[in-house]
């Protein structure tokens, strides 16, 4: 007698072929954990589907069968969105890696759902344009998993979020049926925008198989500057300069001297400026004119509010560094996995938000390290927490998110909801919205096969 599990593995593999179908525990290992090592979760086989044929036909034995699926696209997820948690079966959209085209004309790349950001940025920049996408995570973050989580990245100040980016799919949905919406256009407005409900679902409403995405001319040249600031105050006023003097800005991050100081230790770096100031802000900007002329004198007349400032030609990757080698050095310096909050509040409170979310954590959580950067421009804070227990990363998680929601923020600025943030939700959303999200996901997935784990489920 076969029992059930062999039998699906089996069907699996005569869809895919048998090395497509991973059930080695040291095999599937990478796939059942995420990358801050907290989510680890367990699978009965990874699907590696090299077609969208393909994936429709696994989608649609599973259907029958009734099995439970989490798509999975590089795995560099930080909310356990595409770990199997309760021992679902992977499906990996790995393989799906063909660059179909780059049309030079209409700007748009076509590509499958298992390229990565570095290979489309790749393919576009040959042609002189580029992805309006970049983020650290680029090497294998696919655009399978970019779309499904709205990634927003260090770019989204000027070019936007991945739904912005994205002008046509196509998804399988949970019974196997393609869905292709596939055109050219900026402007098209016939009926309810599919592509757009389909970013940021998760994984929760179909897999993503292929994508359409715009892209954009980037500048052709850049000034990078670094610049030491002591409130988030002067940073948005610096920000607000640049803009108004008629520069465009391409990226604002902003770090604190916690946070650098880590990020030297962990990589051995000198100190990026002379002065040792409680805030950092990284700028790139673009212009017409004398970029860097430009920029040194906003710098120079904003007084006091700058302490000290390095410019660069852009790229700037030394500049860079400090603020790309946070994510990795947290990791590495936390003696446990660390609690990663993905946050936005509106500008107007980010400073207040920021001023008192230490001090709090502080008094009610005295062993916990916080490190917060983020694009600041964007309102969006990264609330990383060190060092925290595993019976304590509910209570700080709770402590954080509910500071949030007094500032009138978002629980989820660009990582999504995930395993993470589902307790969440309702600090997020009201009662009858999560009801409508409900309703959308069972008219599309009616037997909550899809990631059933996350965002609204039944
Ligand atoms: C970034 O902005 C990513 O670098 C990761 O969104 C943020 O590690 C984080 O918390
Ligand atoms: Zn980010």
């Amino acid at each position: 007698m076969t029992s059930p599990t062999l039998s699906i593995v089996s069907e699996l593999a005569e869809i895919v072929g048998p090395a497509n179908v991973l059930t080695d525990l040291d095999v599937t290992a990478g796939y059942v954990t995420d990358w801050t090592g907290h989510w680890r979760g367990h699978t009965e086989a990874v699907v590696r589907p090299g077609s969208t044929a393909e994936v429709s036909a696994v989608l649609a034995t599973c259907h029958r069968l009734g099995i439970r699926i989490v798509p999975q696209g590089g795995n560099t997820g930080l909310v356990g969105g595409s770990i199997p948690m309760e021992g679902e079966i992977v499906l990996s959209t790995q393989r799906l890696t063909r660059i179909e085209r780059v049309d030079v004309v209409d700007r748009t790349l076509a590509a499958g759902a298992g390229v990565t950001v570095a290979q489309a940025q790749d393919a576009a920049r040959q042609h002189g344009l580029d992805l309006g996408i970049d983020l650290a995570s680029r090497d294998s973050a696919t655009l399978g998993g970019i779309v499904s989580t709205n990634a927003g990245g260090i770019r989204m100040i000027k070019n936007g979020n991945t739904r912005k980016q994205l002008l046509g799919i196509e998804a399988v949905l949970s019974d196997g049926r393609v869905v292709t919406r596939w055109k050219e256009l900026v402007k098209d407005n016939v009926g309810y925008d599919l592509p757009g409900l389909l970013a940021g679902a998760e994984g929760t409403l179909a897999v993503i198989t292929r994508v359409l995405l715009r892209l954009i001319v980037p500048a052709p040249r850049t000034q990078v500057a670094l610049v030491a600031v002591s409130t988030v105050g002067d940073a948005l006023r610096l920000v607000d300069r640049l803009e108004r003097a008629g520069l465009t800005l391409e990226a604002a991050e902003l770090m604190t001297r916690t946070g650098v100081d880590l990020v030297r230790r962990h990589h051995d770096l000198r100190a990026p400026l002379a002065v040792d100031s409680p805030l950092l802000l990284l700028v790139e900007v673009s212009g017409q004119r004398d970029t860097q002329a430009l920029l040194l004198d906003i710098l120079e007349k904003a007084g006091e509010a700058v302490l000290d400032a390095a410019v660069e030609e852009g790229p700037a990757p030394k500049l860079w560094r400090y603020r790309e080698s946070h994510t990795e050095s947290i990791s590495a310096e936390s003696s446990t996995p660390p609690v990663k909050l993905d946050i936005s509040t509106p500008l107007r409170e980010i400073e207040q938000f920021l001023t008192t979310l230490t001090p709090g954590l502080t008094e009610k959580f005295p062993n916990v390290r916080a490190v917060c950067f983020g694009h600041i421009a964007d309102g969006n804070l990264h609330v990383n927490l060190l060092d925290v227990q595993e019976n304590e990363r509910e209570r700080v998680t709770d402590f954080v998110l509910r500071h949030v929601t007094r500032h009138d923020g978002s629980i989820s600025a660009e990582h999504g909801v995930g395993r993470a943030k589902a307790p969440w939700l309702e600090l997020g959303r009201s009662p009858q919205d999560i009801d409508l999200m409900k309703s959308i996901r069972a008219a599309i997935d009616p037997a909550g096969l899809l990631n059933p784990h996350i965002l609204p489920s039944r």
